[in-house]
Parts: structure tokens; C-alpha cells; sequence
């Protein structure tokens, strides 16, 4: 699969032509023949006990990408622990300037304040970094990139590039496919945000404030700002505009991956007590009317995205059947006659894969694949 995304890219690039591009897209063995160098990479992961810290070390484990070595870098705090990588145990290390001397690939997620001090030194020292924080998203050099959606933009990488926010990409991954179809006017968006999404310590505590609740137990609060246990809450900082930090990086996000601010984005982002897997409404207009049996026909051939749509059979995508895999599930889909060119969506990923590591791990291997 991801030497097809590599090969169409080529092919739209003109690095190879249309017919090479056919061949090697269907032959998988001829792709790597032809294209991939025999090299493997020095690795580090910055947050490697985190959630998706956790969750990249056990994709690299589950894929075959070329790892020469690989360092776990976190705080003081974790600093000496052992975690294991393909059975072999490796040391945890604090994170420093130094830690990067002999790295060529980093992926970063020890949150935006850690990728603001460290990354500028990882990319002095010539590693490439992809960022899984807010840090550099919107700047201008930086780009942010869905390999199914924008796999071009990598291309112009100066040593950094960003991971899309969990949310924006699993809900791009359903979109782009309609976007490039029949365009799209307007996008209203309501989640319903796994609380793996915060961290690995909101996992637990959602475990405990529950234990609390059903023992009759206080609860307490130390991630989150509301109740977690048998709650559905607002759980990001607020903007003066009164919207949330995470539902502005929809907004700016999808503008800045579809290279297209004409497209209005309103969201509303909420947090509930599921633990993997966020979850989606999502309401658009199209340009041009699109029926609910094309769009499941168009979603039903993208890459990377599973149609599960027969809901008088109780088919439809479910957080706990999206955790632990990694495609984009949508289902649900239904016109919306209350406006011109409407449709429903309803679309569930994993918030821990496709909303991070695995996204940042299949950027990695695209690029390794095409030599950049
Ligand atoms: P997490 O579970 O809290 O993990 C944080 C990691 O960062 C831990 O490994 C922690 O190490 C490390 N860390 C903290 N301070 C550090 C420091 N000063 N130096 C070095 N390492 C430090 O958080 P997470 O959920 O994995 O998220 C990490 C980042 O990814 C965040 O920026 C988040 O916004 C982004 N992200 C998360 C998701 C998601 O679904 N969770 C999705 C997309 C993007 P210690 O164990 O030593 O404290
Ligand atoms: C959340 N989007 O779920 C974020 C992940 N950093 O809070």
C-alpha cells in the first residue's frame, strides 16, 4: 500500500512515467527492485513512554521499515527505564541536545513546548524530524502532511515535518476524496474525542475517577478540567473568539492541508469517556450535488478509508472496533435535504495510529521509498 502512495506521487511529479507508475503499483516486489536503496536509519523517538510514543514503537515493530538503531528518549523522569523493541531491550535516555548526534530520523511527540526547545537542534544536526505537536504546524516552511492527501507537500521539507492534529486528519481522510470529486463549500464538524487523545496518563485517570464513581469514592481530577467518568466535556483552552484551541486547528489546518481557505470550517470539539478512538459528525455542502451511493462508492476505493455503511444491520463504524486499527472508518452517510449539495458523514480512526504514529511512520517510509 504505501509503495503505491509513493509511486503515484512519483508519477505525479514525473519522476517516473504513467505506465511505470501502473506497473509498479500493482507489483510490489518490482517497486522495491527498482526504487528503494538498500539503507536503513538511525532512529529516535522523543516521548517514547507517552501514548503515541508507545503506539510508534509498536508500529515500527509491526512494519518493515529499515531501522539501523533505535533511541527512546524522554524526561529525567523516565530517564534509566528499560522498554523493549523487537524482543531487545533498550535504555531510556533523557532527552538532551547531544541525544541527537547520532540520529537521522526523529519522531517527536513530547509535546509542543519539548519540539520547540529540541527540534531546531535535531534539524541543525541534520536529522529529519516529524513533529506530532502543534508546535510548528502553521508555520509557513513547515509542512503538514496526510500522505493520502497531501503526500507533495513532504516534498518541500527543510528537515521538519508536521503531523496534522489526530482530529483534522481523520476527518480529511474522508473528505479529500469527495473535495476532489465535487469540491467542497462548507464543513460543519462535531467530535467525540477518545481520551487517549490527551495522554497516556488521562487514560488512567479516566480508569480511576470510573473505579471511584462506581465504589462511591470521590473523584479526582488531575488531567482533565471537568469530570471525566460518566461525562461528555469541553477539555482544551479557549480562545477569545470563544472557540477551543482544538477546534481552531481544524479550521486552520484543513485550510492549510487543502491549500484552500475558501472552504468554511465550523467545529466543535468534545471529549468523552471512550479510551481509543475518536469519533466524528461530520455535515458538508458540496459544489456539486453528490448522491450518498456515490460518495460510499468514491470513499469505498480511497486509500486508507473503509466504508462500513448498512445501518439496518446495526454496520456502521464504532470507536471500539476502530481501536488498534488502522484505517479511517465511514458510515452513516445520508443526503441532508435541509441545504443545497448536503451530506452526512459519520468517521472513527484511531487516534493513537492514523491520528499520529502511523501517519508519521508512512510519511517516513514514503520518503524513504522515493530516496528524499
Ligand atoms: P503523553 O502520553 O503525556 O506522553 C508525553 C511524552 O513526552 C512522555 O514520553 C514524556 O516522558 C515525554 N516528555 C514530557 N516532557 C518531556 C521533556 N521535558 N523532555 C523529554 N520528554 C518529555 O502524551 P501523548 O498523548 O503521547 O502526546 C504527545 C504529543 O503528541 C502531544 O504534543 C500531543 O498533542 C501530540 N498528539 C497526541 C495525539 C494523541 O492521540 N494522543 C495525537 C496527535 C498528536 P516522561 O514519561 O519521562 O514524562
Ligand atoms: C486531543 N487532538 O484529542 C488532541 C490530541 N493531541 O486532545
Amino acid at each position: 500500500m504505501t509503495n503505491f502512495y509513493a509511486c503515484e506521487y512519483l508519477s505525479k511529479c514525473g519522476r517516473i512515467s504513467h505506465q511505470k507508475f501502473s506497473q509498479i503499483g500493482l507489483a510490489k516486489s518490482n517497486f522495491q527492485e527498482v526504487y528503494k536503496m538498500d539503507r536503513s536509519y538511525r532512529v529516535a523517538i522523543v516521548g517514547a513512554t507517552g501514548a503515541v510514543g508507545t503506539t510508534m514503537r509498536q508500529i515500527l515493530e509491526e512494519r518493515a521499515f529499515p531501522i539501523a538503531s533505535l533511541k527512546l528518549l524522554a524526561s529525567h523522569r523516565s530517564a534509566g527505564e528499560i522498554l523493549t523493541f523487537k524482543d531487545q531491550p533498550i535504555v531510556i535516555e533523557e532527552l538532551t541536545h547531544d541525544s541527537f548526534d547520532d540520529v537521522d530520523l526523529v519522531f517527536s511527540s513530547a509535546g509542543a513546548s519539548v519540539s520547540r526547545e529540541f527540534i531546531p537542534t535535531a534539524i541543525e544536526k541534520e536529522c529529519l524530524v516529524i513533529d506530532n505537536t502543534s508546535a510548528f504546524r502553521m508555520d509557513a516552511d513547515t509542512p503538514l502532511v496526510i500522505p493520502e492527501v497531501n503526500m507533495q507537500a513532504a516534498m518541500r521539507h527543510q528537515g521538519l515535518i508536521a503531523n496534522p492534529n489526530c482530529s483534522t486528519i481523520q476527518m480529511l481522510m474522508a473528505l479529500k476524496p469527495l473535495y476532489d470529486e465535487v469540491g467542497i463549500k462548507r464543513i460543519v464538524v462535531s467530535t467525540y474525542q477518545s481520551v487517549s487523545g490527551k495522554s497516556g496518563s488521562a487514560v488512567i485517570e479516566l480508569v480511576d475517577q470510573t473505579t471511584a464513581a462506581l465504589e462511591g469514592r470521590p473523584i479526582t481530577c488531575d488531567q482533565f478540567p471537568h469530570q471525566m467518568a460518566f461525562n461528555v466535556a469541553f477539555d482544551w483552552p479557549f480562545a477569545d473568539n470563544g472557540y477551543s484551541e482544538e477546534e481552531m486547528k481544524m479550521v486552520k489546518e484543513t485550510h492549510k492541508i487543502l491549500e484552500d481557505d475558501t472552504i468554511g470550517v465550523s467545529a466543535t470539539t468534545v471529549r468523552v469517556p471512550v479510551f481509543f478512538a475518536h469519533s466524528e459528525s461530520v455535515n458538508i455542502q458540496t459544489d456539486r450535488k453528490l448522491t450518498a451511493d456515490e460518495a460510499r462508492r468514491i470513499l469505498s476505493q480511497a486509500r486508507g478509508v473503509t466504508v462500513i455503511d448498512d445501518p439496518k444491520s446495526r454496520s456502521y463504524p464504532l470507536a471500539i472496533n476502530a481501536a488498534g486499527q488502522d484505517d479511517v472508518y465511514v458510515g452513516r452517510i445520508r443526503e441532508d435535504d435541509s441545504i443545497d449539495n448536503g451530506l452526512n458523514l459519520w468517521v472513527v480512526a484511531d487516534n493513537l495510529r492514523k491520528g499520529a504514529a502511523l501517519n508519521a511512520i508512512q510519511i517516513a517510509e514514503i520518503l524513504d521509498q522515493i530516496n528524499v
